[in-house]
C-alpha cells in the first residue's frame, strides 16, 4: 500500500520511486524469462520483439536462436511487447498483488486492465537511447488519459547504463507535440510556447535499482540515454489501465489487431486482462488465439 504522501508526491511529480516489489529470485526468473523469449525457446510469441532503434537486434540478423554467442548490432533497444502472453513468470507479474494494489491507489480505479507490456534491454555498449516521449500520444487508441505504468528494471538503472530521465510536473502540461531529444546531453528539446504558465523544464535522472518499482503517468514527458557501460539495461514496464478506459481508435497501434469491442467501448477482452477488481485477482490463463 501506498501512503497519503507518496501519492501525493505521484499526483505532483507524475512520478514516484516507491522502492523494493520484487525478491532476488523474482527478478533472477524475470531474467531467465527475458532470456528464453529471446531464444525463441517459448511456444506462444510475444505480439512484437523488434529493436526499437530500427535494424536488426544481431551483427548476423535477427534470425531467433540460442546458438551462442549471438553478437548485438551497433545501436539497439529490445523492446518486446505482450512478454506477459509468451512467458509464465511475466503472466505471473502482471498479476501482481503488491504492483496492482499501488497501480489501483495511483489511478484510483476500482477495475485495473492490463494495455499491454513492455521490455526495454539496453544491451552493454550498444545499447542506444529512447528518445524523449510522453506514452500517452503513442497509444491513439486510448481514452481517457490517465492510464499509469509499472517500470522495474532488471538490473540496477544507474546514469551509467542509462537509467530513466524525467520531467517533474510535466504530466499536467497536456500533450506536447513534437518532444525531441538532443545529439550531446539528455535535455529534451520542447516548444515553449505549448506550455502552460509559470511550467519549468527541469529533467533529473532517476535511479531505480533492480526489483524496486518506479510508476509514472502517461504524460510524464520520459526517456533513457544510451548504455556505454559493460552492464546490461534490462527493464519490464506494465502499462495499467482503470476500467473506463475506452477504445478510441484515432491512429494504429501494434494491440489494435486484438481489440475486440467496437469503438467507444470499454477495451475489455482476453489480450487485456482485469488483474484488479476491487482487490487483486487471480491469475487465470485464457486461451488466446
Ligand atoms: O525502459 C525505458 O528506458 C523506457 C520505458 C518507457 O518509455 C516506458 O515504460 O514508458
Amino acid at each position: 500500500m501506498l501512503t497519503e504522501s507518496q501519492i501525493r508526491e505521484f499526483n505532483e511529480r507524475g512520478f514516484i520511486n516507491v522502492g523494493r516489489v520484487l525478491t532476488d529470485e523474482q527478478v533472477e526468473g524475470l531474467r531467465e524469462g527475458l532470456d528464453r523469449v529471446m531464444a525463441g525457446k517459448t511456444e506462444r510469441k510475444p505480439e512484437l520483439l523488434r529493436n526499437l532503434a530500427g535494424g536488426d537486434i544481431y551483427a548476423d540478423g535477427d534470425a531467433q536462436g540460442d546458438a551462442a554467442p549471438r553478437v548485438f548490432a551497433n545501436a539497439v533497444v529490445i523492446q518486446i511487447v505482450n512478454i506477459w502472453e509468451a512467458e509464465e513468470r511475466y503472466f505471473h507479474h502482471i498479476y501482481n498483488p503488491l504492483i496492482t494494489t499501488m497501480a489501483a491507489q495511483l489511478c484510483g480505479a476500482e477495475v485495473l486492465r492490463v494495455w499491454h507490456d513492455q521490455i526495454q534491454y539496453k544491451p552493454p555498449g550498444v545499447g542506444t537511447y529512447t528518445g524523449w516521449h510522453q506514452d500517452y500520444p503513442a497509444w491513439p487508441i486510448l481514452e481517457p488519459a490517465d492510464l499509469v505504468t509499472a517500470w522495474i528494471p532488471l538490473d540496477d538503472a544507474t546514469v551509467e547504463n542509462g537509467c530513466l530521465w524525467m520531467v517533474p510536473g510535466s504530466h499536467r502540461w497536456g500533450i506536447h507535440k513534437g518532444l525531441r531529444t538532443p545529439e550531446e546531453g539528455f535535455d529534451p528539446i520542447y516548444d515553449p510556447a505549448q506550455l502552460p504558465a509559470g511550467a519549468r523544464v527541469v529533467a533529473e535522472p532517476l535511479e531505480v535499482k533492480a526489483g524496486h518499482c518506479e510508476f509514472h503517468h502517461c504524460l510524464t514527458w520520459h526517456g533513457s540515454p544510451k548504455n556505454p557501460s559493460p552492464h546490461p539495461r534490462r527493464a519490464i514496464a506494465v502499462h495499467y489501465m482503470p476500467g473506463h478506459t475506452r477504445f478510441v481508435p484515432r491512429g494504429r497501434h501494434p494491440m489494435d489487431v486484438r481489440v475486440e469491442v467496437a469503438p467507444g467501448e470499454i477495451l475489455a477482452g482476453k489480450y487485456f486482462p482485469v488483474v484488479w477488481d476491487k482487490g487483486p485477482v487471480a491469475p487465470e490463463r485464457l486461451a488466446l488465439t
